[in-house]
């Protein structure tokens, strides 16, 4: 659908995405088809050399990925969009395109295992390096740097942290040092944070989360602004072969329409749980942006819209307490993910991020007491009487 820019996120999110319509559809149709008929041979040939835009093949593209593709482009308000068939795929693309051997990758210590732990297990086989460092502490992102350093790779708000690192001040550092500024925008969303105006080359998200929110579809997506690197980022995606199906897109189309509703909501009942949590007495700490008590709380209200839904908390008995807790929650899931309507509740250490080293989970603040807890959209004083007979236990 044709639409101005100056359309609001939440217009955006209903009428972007351009998709071809002649049989006026309210809805982007699901082109469930491998590959495409071509006119003649003649034309087959110049779709493959580029001299005419053309669909071929759905690995290379297709009109209803293509209609998320810029859709999530234009929220993030990237000028290209490259789906993949999950936020694990959009990380190994991103690695994958844009590293090299004898390359070297600084990145915050706290992300989503999986993302750290390819990196350390499998592409430093391919020669890469990588050094992980509290990225909300910019003198050691700078102590990190080295010649070759290429890339630096930030997750804020941090999983399961709940750091929050300057993207302002990472995206000047790396460009004086000729590097790329890679940022996982998971936890927040377009909706609260658009790295792409704070200076960053890629973004990417895990649409597995807040984009799709229904917890029905695994799903991932790079954005950039630049063609040259959005080329590049494509061109690799369809190599690997790590495309989104159209059915999957489709879905995240769907549930994307309601990302502001979602996140108000969600939000506002993740700063009254966070409240509620804090003054509770079996509870050490929380970490939550919107707390006055969070070490980043004011950079987090200049950098994002919002506070977003993601909590960590750790119980004054720790790991045992946080397991009574966990294990006797009625309303809120015990499961991993995130970012859905329904609340959820796990244990990191042991869970999401138990294939990280002990040593670097502990250097990362990334505690065995530490529970996350992803706050969704159901009645607030029903998510805190939930929590508050689960504690009653502990
Ligand atoms: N980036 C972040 C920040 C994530 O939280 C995840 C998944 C990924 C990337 C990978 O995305 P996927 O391939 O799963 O779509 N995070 C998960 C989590 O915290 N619990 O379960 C999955």
């Amino acid at each position: 659908m044709k639409h101005s820019k100056k359309l609001g996120i939440n217009s955006r999110l209903i009428h972007s995405g351009e998709f071809e319509n002649p049989l006026g559809s309210a809805t982007v149709p699901i082109y469930q088809t491998s590959t495409f008929i071509f006119e003649s041979a003649d034309h087959g040939a110049k779709c493959f050399s580029g001299e005419e835009d053309g669909y071929i093949y759905t690995r290379i593209g297709n009109p209803t990925i293509h209609a998320l593709e810029t859709l999530v482009a234009d929220l993030e308000t990237g000028t290209q969009g490259i789906a993949t068939s999950s936020g694990m795929a959009a990380v190994n693309t991103i690695y994958m395109a844009l590293l090299s051997k004898g390359d070297h990758i600084v990145s915050s210590a706290a992300v989503y295992g999986p993302s750290r732990v390819v990196m350390e297990q499998h592409w430093s086989r391919f020669g890469v390096e990588s050094t992980y460092v509290n990225t909300a502490n910019l003198d050691e992102v700078k102590a990190a740097i080295k010649p070759n350093t290429k890339m630096l790779y930030v997750e804020t708000p941090a999983n399961p942290t709940m750091d929050i690192t300057d993207l302002v001040e990472c995206a000047k550092l790396a460009h004086e040092h000729k590097m790329v500024l890679v940022v996982d925008n998971t936890f927040s969303s377009p909706y609260l944070q658009r790295p792409l105006e704070l200076g960053a080359d890629v973004v990417f998200h895990s649409m597995t989360k807040f984009l799709n929110g229904h917890a029905d579809i695994v799903a991932g997506m790079i954005v950039t602004k630049d063609d040259a690197l959005g080329k590049k980022l494509r061109s690799m995606m369809v190599t690997l072969g790590c495309n989104m199906d159209p059915h999957q897109a489709y879905m995240v189309i769907r549930g994307i329409k309601t990302l502001g509703i979602r996140i108000d909501r969600s939000q506002g009942n993740a700063m009254e749980i966070a409240a509620y949590l804090e003054n509770h007495p079996k509870v050490a700490w929380v970490k939550y942006p919107g707390l006055k008590s969070h070490p980043q709380h004011e950079l987090a209200t200049r950098q994002m819209d919002g506070f977003g839904s993601m909590i960590s908390f750790e119980l004054k008995g720790g790991l045992k307490a946080g397991k009574i807790l966990m294990d006797n929650v009625k309303v809120a899931i015990l499961a991993v993910s995130l970012g859905g309507v329904e609340t959820l509740i796990q244990h990191p250490a042991s869970m999401t991020h138990s294939k990280v080293s002990a040593e670097a989970k502990a250097k990362a603040g990334i505690t065995d007491g530490l529970v996350r807890y992803s706050v969704g959209i159901e009645d607030v004083e029903d998510l805190i009487s939930d929590l508050e007979q689960g504690l009653d236990l502990v």
